[in-house]
């Protein structure tokens, strides 16, 4: 008997009384009828269907079948530790903040700009990124664009969330560090009051850019230390290894900063072992091509190393050619650390329930998948024990609502 048979569910629904709390989540008939239509979707995949009206159901219990795992993946509380908040400069607010600076942007409408989020590799995406984030100028404008990020994250059930941004890209415009941080901070303050979620900041490095302008980045952003919780490495990937950033990260973590990079992205395996013996990287970003090297997979898992992976920023870059063949459910049947993450998402096409209902759809993860991935986040955030063990307490609570879900509850 399968766990999503309707006897599976119901006997564990009596063993399990459900607290009667939420109004989606405490009913039996929403997790019954989850399993109901799974099985009948199951069964006609393999035995055919027939009729159209037949054919009409099953496309009903789809999409009905879609808006209930939709809502269970939004609903789950979650951490989001890769987005860089550049990357969520959505075409509408771009061209508000355009206008009301008196930029002129190389696009007539915002449908004019989507249609040129084209991308064939890391570098042709980074070109447009980059020029979009020409728009911000002003204080304000650093704000407006994390508060709309903040609110949308809140939206998805995200309790926690670690910023990256790009000081060089704004400071070699001649925009002031203070300038950007105080916009992205003061949203930061009114949003974690607001909501109640907390937030980080991780400036990241250009890794295009020179060695030295890193470490005079380094400087600057060392004026802001208690703003600061960690530092990281990004852009573009093959051609620039960790290596080249050994004294910076030395410098960084001195001064007790924690360490990121992204690695094995584009780039080769040896880029994420650099990232870990060179800068001592805690996380790895993306991460996804380790698995062609066993060793470091082994490591990987041994180590529990956190991958934060974004897999529709992957198929839209094209180190996938499908989602079905990107390979984030091996890593985590492989029983790495990995997380789910949304990178650019307004270059991507979609935040973090989109990225989990993206999985979920094309890898076919199971709920318990969904739960590993959402306690990953927490356990490989940024945050203090007592802080992670609140979080995770909220996560068991939403998990005990789902007596389909037992294996996640336990690691
Ligand atoms: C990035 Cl997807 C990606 N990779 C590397 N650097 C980046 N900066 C912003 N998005
Ligand atoms: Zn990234």
């Amino acid at each position: 008997m399968g766990k999503f048979s309707p006897r599976a569910v119901a006997g564990a629904l009596k063993k399990r009384p459900l607290p009667a709390e939420n109004a989606f989540l405490n009913t039996e008939s929403v997790v019954i009828r989850i399993t109901s239509i799974r099985e009948t979707v199951r069964r006609r995949e393999k035995h055919g269907t027939d009729t159209p009206e037949e054919l009409h159901e099953t496309f009903e219990s789809r999409n009905s079948m879609r808006s209930d795992i939709r809502r269970f993946i939004r609903k789950i509380p979650k951490a989001e530790l890769h987005i860089h908040l550049e990357g969520s400069l959505e075409p509408e607010l771009m061209f508000a903040i355009a206008e009301r600076n008196g930029v002129e942007l190389p696009y007539h409408s915002v449908a004019e700009v989507r249609r040129a989020y084209r991308f064939t590799s890391l570098q042709s995406f980074l070109d447009i990124y980059y020029e979009g984030m020409h728009v911000l100028l002003q204080e304000r404008d650093f704000h407006d664009m994390t508060a709309a990020y903040l609110a949308r994250a809140h939206a998805d059930t995200v309790r926690h969330a670690e910023l990256f941004f790009d000081p060089q890209a704004h400071t070699e415009r001649g925009i002031p560090l203070e300038t950007v941080i105080g916009g992205i901070h003061s949203a930061r303050v009114e949003m974690e009051n607001r909501t109640g979620m907390s937030t980080r900041l991780i400036p990241c490095f250009l890794r295009h850019l020179s060695a030295d302008s890193a470490m005079a980045s380094l400087e600057d952003i060392l004026r802001f230390r208690d703003l600061i919780t960690g530092v990281g490495l990004d852009s573009s990937e093959v051609g620039n290894p960790p290596a080249k950033f050994t004294a910076v990260f030395n410098r960084a973590r001195a001064e007790g900063l924690h360490v990121v990079a992204h690695a094995g992205e584009e780039g080769p395996p040896e880029y994420i072992r650099q990232a870990m013996d060179l800068l001592g990287s805690e996380r790895i970003d993306h991460g996804v091509r380790c698995i062609g090297d066993p060793e470091l997979v082994e490591r990987l898992k041994n180590g529990q190393i956190p991958l934060t992976v974004c897999h529709l920023s992957n198929v839209r870059l094209r180190v996938f050619d499908t989602m079905a063949d990107h390979n984030l459910k091996r890593l985590l049947d492989l029983g790495l650390r990995v997380t789910v993450n949304s990178d650019d998402p307004a270059y991507f096409g979609g935040y973090l329930t989109e990225n989990y209902l993206a999985a979920q759809e094309a890898l076919n993860l199971e709920p318990d998948d969904i739960l590993t991935l959402a306690r990953n986040s927490f356990l490989a955030a940024f945050l203090a024990p007592e802080e992670k063990g609140r979080y995770l307490e909220e996560l068991d609570r939403f998990v005990s609502l789902f007596p389909h879900t037992q294996r996640g509850k336990r690691q």
